[in-house]
């Protein structure tokens, strides 16, 4: 363990700082192995009583430093290694530092860093101080000026925020190119792009008739992977303009595609910066759901412009208040782009996989945080996730065109400023005239609220009654929580049949603020069937008992596609669980999934609700009541899949048997009859062996990297191992040259479930193949092993353990946030039945590490504390 435990920071001693910078010019001069960095800041005290000038600098090769063009001398200032102290300062002040870096030497991407052929930057959260000082957090804006010089045939590309100013050729074979940003933003907006790239262009006009260069820029190879990207763009700046009154603001947007990049993509003012796994796409390089992922980051990107970068945070604990927003606003734009109900489904299986395990293990915090000691470590699911559901129940409980207008006071008040999440909150009660005191607590409580619902019908008195119980579970360092107020959808089933309730809607929305509490409806003529939670209102559990018959009505008579769908996956997670206790599959399961295979439903739908619960969302729900057994889970699912493989295989040849349109497109009815077919053969081949035939065929005569890897999964889950092998061995040799499909490649092979899977990734991880300094590739293997594989990862002699623990001792200095995110696996360790000590074992042994970056540390802290 480190030396003497890092420094925890609170939200409530936010300060506003002393000074505040109004403009700042940069200029780059870039060289091989060494960059300098000269920077003047225009400071302006904010601060009536502090004349302390603190500025943040990490790993700054101090050259020289200036006030007022006075070189300050070693005892003017005090630095020790991350601020920089000078005391006494005038009002008003020019600050000019020169230092130099080195981002060739720059592992953690953090900064500006070179990535195969380029250099780049990554700032948010806090890597702007890796390049410069500066007072580096979200609440100084500044006006940026930025000029680049580097070698022309090295770096013919030199971009920045804002427009181009200025492109002047310069001795010794070397250019310079000058931006300048005209809207003031925080130093995590800042980037810089110097490289060897090309470039494919685009044009939008917007509504009010400004004409706007699109440009991506990647590598030569990579020039005919971009279409999709450019389409998606456009998209999302008139999806905008038409929803939010939202336009585009400057004249230029560009978006760059790097390979090493630690995350999916970066909101930069008009520069922003992609993983090329979320931008360049292709049919072959790209699945159908990775087109769908592509269009929801470029659009989530876009729409910072507004939230976060006209409008951006006070402090990191208000994160969500760009996040939480934004993801909103990009599920939303899916949904309006593709399938509504689809879309919901897919988001709700998300945060329920993922969301949920967090909200109940020992890193548990609220949509905004009280605390941290690494803000990287709380890009988190649930200030991400969890926070677009707390705006999606603003949303419901406002209604769509008061939430607009919110939206609206929201961005015309708090233009050019940081703001709060308080802000975001009482933007909604001006325009609402609603009380939002209660609502507030979603944002101070952390944990996934349970709703236990019960029904009870009179008869006489055609009266339903519909009680129901919040409870809001202690979690780390919060307990005594209390009662949230929760949207709750519902609908009535009567005789199969949603009946109207009011205003012609077979929907009413129950608003839950007491820990208990009854709500009635009248005039329902016989029992109900109670359909809860529609669209997934609040992001809580659902406790409630529903009789097998219940379940098999809602799911072939709801007309709420998310309750369709979670009738079944709690139907199957039931039968499952029944079947882990020795219990058969029952008849009454059986007659659901027959109903379901003839429904009446677009076949995304169809698929979504014929896959079976997850193995990670079936060991959340053990986790909830018990222990989770994860093999035990891995079994009785595979006997569910097995059982309903042989009953249904003539119905499932037929579907895998459905033809899909040629020629390839990634859209609409394609994607969900491609789903739909691989949803079927992935049944057969749990049934018969000839299945596997079918599998191989696919794989090998596929148009699209979608069919040909369903083919290729199946080969590999169930295939002999000389056979797995060698189509392993064959998609390697065709797609070597293309790094996102290798990718796919480590990942099915991380993901086999199977004991040996482990030396699989092994060998995998030492071979030259592999590259540790690519976030793409450790998440490939490493990430995707220990997080999808629960059979190969929990073995029980703990080599999948010591796997991923190796793994993030190796990569904890040299890429910090990589390494702290390979940890979440590890920290529910407590939730399973066996393997309890193994894992400790493990998180200890890490723990030891000498030195251990903040990251890390703060995780497995928590983790063995809590
Ligand atoms: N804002 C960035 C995430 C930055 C993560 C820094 N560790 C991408 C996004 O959410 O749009
Ligand atoms: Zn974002």
């Amino acid at each position: 363990m480190r030396d003497g435990a890092p420094k925890t920071i609170y939200r409530k001693d936010y300060q506003v700082p002393n000074f505040t910078v109004d403009e700042v010019s940069l200029h780059f001069s870039i060289h091989s192995g060494h960059t300098v960095v000269t920077s003047k800041l225009a400071l302006r005290r904010t601060n009536a009583t502090g004349s302390l000038l603190c500025l943040d600098g990490e790993q700054l090769e101090i050259v020289a430093l200036k006030l007022d063009g006075r070189l300050l001398e070693a005892s003017d200032y005090q630095y020790d290694g991350s601020q920089l102290q000078i005391d006494g300062v005038a009002d008003q002040v020019l600050f000019e530092a020169e230092v130099r870096i080195q981002p060739e030497e720059n592992t953690s991407l953090e900064g500006l860093y070179r990535s195969r052929t380029m250099y780049c930057t990554q700032c948010e959260a806090e890597g702007f101080r890796k390049i410069t000082f500066y007072p580096d957090r979200p609440d100084v804006l500044a006006v940026f000026t930025v000029s680049i010089e580097a070698d022309r045939q090295q770096c013919p590309v030199l971009l920045s925020n804002g427009n181009r100013v200025e492109s002047t050729e310069l001795a010794d074979g070397r250019h310079r190119a000058v931006w300048h940003d005209p809207w003031p933003k925080p130093s995590y907006l800042f980037a810089l792009v110097a490289g060897d790239l090309e470039c494919v262009s685009d044009r939008f006009t917007t509504a009010s008739g400004r004409e706007v260069d699109l440009h991506v820029f990647v590598e030569a190879k990579d020039m005919n992977y971009c279409g999709h990207a450019l389409d998606s763009l456009k998209r999302a700046m008139r999806w905008d303009e038409e929803v939010y009154g939202l336009e585009y603001d400057l004249d230029l947007f560009n978006i760059v595609a790097v390979d090493d990049f630690n995350m999916g993509a970066m909101e930069n003012k008009s520069l922003n910066i992609f993983n090329t796994s979320c931008v360049l796409a292709d049919p072959n390089i790209t699945t159908d759901a990775g087109y769908q992922r592509i269009e929801a980051i470029v659009a989530h990107e876009y729409f910072h412009n507004y939230s976060g970068n006209r409008v951006t945070c006070r402090d990191w604990f208000q994160l969500s208040l760009k996040e939480g927003f934004t993801v909103f606003r990009d599920a939303e734009f899916s949904a309006d782009m593709n399938a509504r109900g689809v879309k919901r489904v897919e988001d709700v299986a998300f945060l329920r996989t993922h969301q949920f395990a967090e909200d109940a293990g020992p890193m548990a915090h609220p949509v905004r945080p009280d605390s941290f000691i690494e803000i990287s470590n709380f890009y988190t699911l649930t200030v991400y996730e969890k926070g677009a559901e707390v705006v999606r129940m603003l949303h419901t409980l406002l209604g769509h065109e008061t939430f607009i207008n919110g939206a609206k006071d929201y961005f015309s008040r708090h233009d050019g400023q940081a703001a709060t999440c308080e802000d975001f909150v009482l933007a909604m009660e001006r325009t609402s005239g609603r009380d939002l005191a209660q609502f507030r607590r979603w944002y101070e409580q952390a944990g996934t609220p349970t709703l236990t619902v019960s029904g009870d019908y009179d008869a006489a008195a055609e009266c339903y009654q519909l009680k129901v119980k919040q409870h809001n579970a202690d979690t780390p360092g919060q307990r005594d929580k209390l009662p949230l107020h929760i949207p709750l959808a519902v609908g009535l089933l009567v005789e199969g049949k949603p009946l109207i309730l009011s205003d012609d809607s077979t929907t009413r929305l129950l608003e839950v603020t007491e820990e208990e509490q009854t709500f009635e409806f009248t005039q329902v003529p016989s029992a109900p069937v109670p359909s809860l939670l529609r669209e997934f209102s609040a992001p809580v559990r659902l406790d409630t008992t529903l009789s097998g018959d219940d379940l098999q009505q809602l799911i072939a008579g709801d007309d709420d596609d998310f309750v369709r769908w979670d009738a079944f996956q709690r139907y199957a997670s039931e039968v499952i669980e029944g079947l882990q206790s020795g219990a058969e599959v029952p008849a009454g399961f059986l007659d659901a999934v027959s109903g379901a295979l003839v429904l009446d439903m677009d076949t995304a739908t169809r698929a979504h609700l014929l896959t079976l619960p997850s193995e990670e969302v079936l060991a959340d729900r053990a986790a909830n009541t018990g222990q989770v057994d994860v093999h035990a889970v891995h079994n009785a699912r595979e006997t569910l899949k097995a059982t309903l493989a042989g009953a249904f295989s003539e119905q499932w040849q037929v579907l895998y048997d459905a033809e899909v349109p040629e020629p390839y497109q990634p859209f609409g009815e394609q994607i969900g009859a491609r789903a739909l077919k691989h949803l079927a053969l992935d049944y057969l081949c749990h049934a018969t062996a000839p299945a596997l035939e079918q599998a191989e065929q696919l794989f090998l005569a596929a148009s699209n990297l979608t069919d040909r890897l369903a083919g290729l999964r199946l080969l590999v889950k169930c295939a002999p191992a000389a056979q797995r092998e060698s189509a392993l061995a064959q998609f390697y040799s065709d797609w070597q040259h293309e790094a996102l499909v290798v990718n796919q490649w480590f990942t099915l092979q991380a993901t086999r479930p199977s004991a040996d899977a482990v030396d699989s990734v092994q060998v995998l991880s030492e071979s030259p193949l592999f590259d540790w300094r690519n976030p793409n590739k450790v998440r490939a293997l490493i990430g995707a092993f220990a997080s999808g594989n629960p059979v190969a990862f929990h073995r029980e002699d703990g080599a999948g353990y010591r796997l991923l623990a190796d793994a993030i001792i190796r990569l904890q200095k040299a890429n910090p946030q990589i390494a702290s995110r390979l940890c979440a696996p590890l920290t529910r360790y407590r939730r399973y039945a066996s393997g309890i000590d193994l894992m400790r074992a493990e998180l200890e042994r890490i723990a030891a590490v000498s030195d251990l970056s903040q990251d890390v540390y703060e995780v497995i802290e928590r983790t063995l504390s809590g």
